[in-house]
């Protein structure tokens, strides 16, 4: 009897977790995102569990790597007593090691240098609040405004703006996609709907992985079909958002190393088109990833020849990044870094703020 009973549970429990996964699996295959859509096809995440904003984290929790990099490097330099000429080429060496550039770290050294002299210092452990200084004063005086506002480049005569245009550039792999959901997200907080362009057609994965961000923000998206033009996808977005009285475009495009002339040469078209028809690009972010150090830096200057870059956005900051490459940035391109990367997830974008960034790597 007691057998009886034992079979029996154990049979219901078979047939309830078949059950169960039978209707979760088609659950999953209703909301499949692979499909590409034909050029102009829109997508809307309103039937998606839209993600609420979490707390942004700050550079002081992030930044571990790259402070205990950055003290390691200078903390042997400001530990060695009585400064002399070897302490100023320590100094340089360490600040080129932690990617801040030869040229500029030359140029922190003899400013430094010099408000030493006039300070009459004398013991190395007292240069790290002026190199603290100098590097701060580096990166104040530029303007981090994510500019929205698509009637500020308009001509007074032209009627009601059409959306903004946010172009977002860049090599391959470094955060561009995942940077795009993460500012959809705030955009929506903000009370602001965007429409995403997933101008990256050269992966049909690309206009996937757009369109779970879409979803995962409520962002509606505008694709391609995988090798469509660009440019043309772009465009149609713009129209679309247009439209619709939506103000803000978020346009994605495909990775590409910045020594391919023809892909270059793609990237300007977009930003031409981009400005055909509604819309005016506001803001062309170059997102560059913070581990690549100087390497970085040669892909910035490409792609600011090619496409007139508006702002920097950093990535992967909280990785193995050692932080000096913000200072070249600012130094070498005259762009600003105006956001930062600390992580994967949706809340982990921050507005660049140079105070707070040195503060957390001088810690
Ligand atoms: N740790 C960390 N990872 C990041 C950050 N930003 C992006 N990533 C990761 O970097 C990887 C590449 O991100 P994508 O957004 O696909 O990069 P992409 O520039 O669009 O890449 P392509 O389209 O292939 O050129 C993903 O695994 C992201 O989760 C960040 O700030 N920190
Ligand atoms: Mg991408």
């Amino acid at each position: 009897m007691l057998f009886a009973i034992i079979v029996a549970v154990a049979a219901l429990t078979i047939i309830g977790l078949s059950a169960y996964f039978i209707v979760r699996d088609r659950r999953l295959e209703g909301r499949d995102p692979s499909v590409v859509e034909p050029s102009g096809d829109t997508a809307t995440g309103d039937d998606e569990a839209v993600e609420s904003a979490s707390t942004a984290p700050s550079f002081r929790d992030r930044l571990g790597k790259a402070r205990s990099t950055l003290g390691g490097y200078l903390g042997s330099v400001f530990g060695r007593g009585a400064i002399n000429e070897q302490t100023w080429q320590d100094l340089q060496d360490a600040l080129i090691r932690a990617d801040v550039g030869v040229s500029t770290s030359a140029e922190i050294i003899s400013a430094v240098r010099e408000a030493a002299a006039d300070e009459k210092l004398e013991d190395a452990s007292e240069l790290a609040g002026l190199v603290k200084a100098e590097i701060v004063s580096r990166l104040e005086g530029f303007d981090r405004t994510l500019n929205v506002d698509a009637s500020v480049e308009m001509p007074a005569d032209s009627q009601v703006p059409g959306p903004a245009v946010w172009l977002f550039v860049g090599v391959n792999g470094v955060g561009k996609t995942t940077t795009i959901g993460k500012l959809s997200r705030r955009q929506s907080d903000e009370g602001r709907s965007v429409v995403l362009a997933a101008g990256d057609t050269f992966r049909a994965a690309a206009v996937e992985q757009l369109t779970i961000w879409s979803q995962r923000t409520g962002a509606e998206i505008v694709r391609g079909s995988e090798g469509a033009d660009p440019s043309s996808v772009v465009f149609d977005a713009i129209e679309h958002a247009a439209a619709r009285s939506v103000p803000l475009v978020m346009a994605d495009t495909a990775g590409r190393l910045q020594t391919k002339a023809n892909l270059m040469e793609e990237l300007r078209k977009v930003r031409r088109v981009a400005e055909k028809g509604a819309g005016t690009v506001t803001e062309t972010f170059l997102v560059i990833d913070a581990t690549t150090g100087q390497n970085g830096l040669s892909q910035a200057r490409q792609f600011t020849e090619a496409v007139d870059v508006t702002g920097v956005i950093l990535t992967k900051l909280d990785g193995s990044a050692k932080g000096g490459i913000v200072v070249a940035i600012h130094s070498e391109l005259g762009v600003p870094v105006k956001l930062a990367g600390l992580g994967e997830g949706i809340g982990d974008l921050v507005d660049f703020d140079p105070v707070e960034f040195v503060d957390a790597l001088f810690e």
